[in-house]
């Protein structure tokens, strides 16, 4: 049987009262997180599958965790999403109702939908109010009792029970959702807390969407397994990281991006007063954690330098959780991932499935562990075409493995794939959504080498009309419409044709030629 938040369960005493999220200036202890969750749990049961509004807030953890305690799985939902991307998700994932702040517009493709509104106010949560010397004073915003003490109904349901279904890009079509079980989950967040020695004591900062494995998972669920607390920044800032840093935060998470905008404000003089509270910020943190995508030596050198700490990557997606991940006690060495987490078992494997074990060969990463998905939704083809016959996941990434264990990401198999932000996009869903532009003739989407992004999307557009293109701004607001606002071009590049082979097909590698 899998119970995922031991301390939500009954929580009484110091831990009913301990914090334990935080959004902005809005808070809700393990006490009223329990009491809310658990009532939201009771309002829901017997619902098939629960979609989530996903925003930044207290009403989105108080979602998950109650659909996690009725053992009903929850499709988290990016607020953003456009109008094509959302059909496709609600279609695909038959949600039975949409949980939502009473505050929140939801757009008409989900009106269908039994709207069930999360209030965080009901379930007490406080507002935080700072001075100006930055001292705190805590004033209850709405009634409520929290539940310390409370006896909880237990929460158990199978490990093999989905927990949650995360919809992630592939190269080509729309997004799939991956089902991910509780078995898996558990096993991720236990594989981190023998790792980082996590533990309910540690407070994490980040601020992370919470419609991906990242925010959510590893973002939210992790510091609730633990015990500890989360304070969530609402938007990325380094005032903020440096804020919550130095008012006993003990790990960040973030995305390559936030680090290295972090990079950028450590590069100012010393005595430039922002500068100097994020290093010593950054400084006095336990431990600053990297993923989704890999972070640049440079910025890792960058923040080294002015902190005297080492940023620490950790190597995941959203069908296999976490992977690998460098050691609280091991040696942080930029530009790897470190070694496999416990329970993962890792290894290299040819394009014609030859599996290698020489130390430093490349070849693709194929993982396999507890930490796995169970499938993608409503696609055995895709599920099955992404394993083994062994039973092995195909992560697509490449890489190798060093004499001690550790892994280096070196690429990945797909050019059509794009890493942005720490985003994945696939570029054939961009391409079909610009080729439905009336200005649009032909389309081709690559990625290109962003300092900031990691990478940006670009593209490749014959015009319909080549007299009256359609304007970049134009197509960028197009795709953020019809997808989301991530996956619009930052570079639109205007040709006559596309270079294209014998077949037909486009040869993208000669675009940036
Ligand atoms: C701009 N915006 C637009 C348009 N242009 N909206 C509509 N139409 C347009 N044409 C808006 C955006 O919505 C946003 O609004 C604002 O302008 C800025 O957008 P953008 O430039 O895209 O944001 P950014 O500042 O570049 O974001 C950087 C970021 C973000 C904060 C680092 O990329 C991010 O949060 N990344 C995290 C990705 C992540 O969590 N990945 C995990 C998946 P507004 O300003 O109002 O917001 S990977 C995973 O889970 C695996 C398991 C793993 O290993 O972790
Ligand atoms: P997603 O499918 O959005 O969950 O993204 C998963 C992908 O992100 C992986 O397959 C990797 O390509 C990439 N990724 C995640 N963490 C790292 C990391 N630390 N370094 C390099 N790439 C990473």
């Amino acid at each position: 049987m899998s119970i995922l938040f031991p301390a939500l369960l009954s929580p009484a005493g110091r831990i009913a009262a301990r914090e334990a999220v935080r959004f902005g200036d809005v808070s809700l202890t393990y006490g009223q997180l329990a009491a809310a969750s658990e009532a939201l749990a009771a309002r829901i049961a017997g619902a098939g599958r629960v979609a989530v509004w996903a925003t930044a807030t207290p009403e989105t953890a108080i979602a998950v965790v109650a659909a996690l305690h009725a053992g009903i799985p929850a499709v988290p939902l990016n607020p953003r999403t456009g109008a094509r991307e959302l059909e496709h998700i609600v279609a695909d994932s038959a949600p039975s109702a949409v949980l939502a702040a009473p505050g929140d517009t939801l757009p008409p493709e989900l009106a269908a939908l039994r709207r069930i509104d999360v209030d965080a106010r009901t379930a007490g949560a406080e507002a935080t109010a700072r001075t100006a010397a930055g001292t705190k004073a805590t004033a209850r915003t709405a009634a409520g009792t929290g539940a310390a003490g409370r006896a909880a109904s237990p929460g158990e349901h199978s490990p093999e029970a989905p927990a949650l279904v995360v919809y992630t890009s592939g190269t080509t079509g729309p997004p799939k959702g991956a089902v991910l079980p509780r078995r898996a989950v558990a096993a991720s967040l236990d594989a981190l807390e023998d790792a980082w020695r996590w533990t309910g004591d540690d407070v994490l900062v980040h601020a992370l969407p919470l419609f991906h494995v990242h925010g959510l998972i590893l973002g939210v669920l992790g510091p609730l397994r633990r015990g500890g607390s989360v304070r969530h920044l609402g938007r990325f800032s380094a005032e903020g990281v440096a804020r919550e840093l130095a008012d006993g935060g003990t790990m960040l998470f973030g995305v390559p991006t936030m680090y290295h905008r972090l990079a950028e404000v450590l590069d100012a003089p010393a005595g430039d007063a922002g500068r100097d509270a994020l290093a010593a910020a950054l400084g006095g943190a336990r431990l600053l954690v990297s993923g989704s995508a890999a972070l640049p030596v440079h910025d890792h050198e960058r923040v080294a330098a002015a902190t005297g700490r080492r940023v620490i990557e950790r190597y995941g997606m959203t069908e296999t959780l976490m992977n690998t991940g460098i050691r609280a006690d091991g040696e942080p060495r930029p530009g790897t991932v470190g070694p496999p987490l416990s329970g993962v078992e890792l290894r290299l494997v040819e394009d014609d499935g030859t599996v290698l074990d020489g130390t430093g060969a490349i070849g693709e990463i194929q993982v396999r562990g507890p930490n796995l998905f169970t499938g993608y939704l409503n696609r055995p083809d895709a599920t099955a075409a992404a394993h083994t016959p062994d039973g092995w996941f195909r992560t697509g990434d490449v890489g190798r493995v060093d004499d001690d264990g550790y892994v280096t990401i070196v690429g990945r198999r797909a050019t059509d794939l794009i890493k942005s932000g720490g985003y994945k996009i696939g570029a054939g869903e961009i391409e079909n959504v610009l080729l439905a532009h009336p200005g649009v003739r032909e389309a081709a989407v690559t990625g290109e080498p962003d300092a900031d992004l990691g990478e940006r999307v670009v593209a490749w557009v014959v015009p319909a009309d080549p007299a009256a293109p359609p304007a970049a701004e134009e197509l960028a607001a197009h795709v953020a419409a019809e997808l989301a606002p991530h996956k619009r071009p930052r570079t639109v590049r205007y040709l006559d044709a596309l270079p294209r082979n014998d077949l037909g097909k486009i040869l993208k590698r000669s675009l940036h030629d």
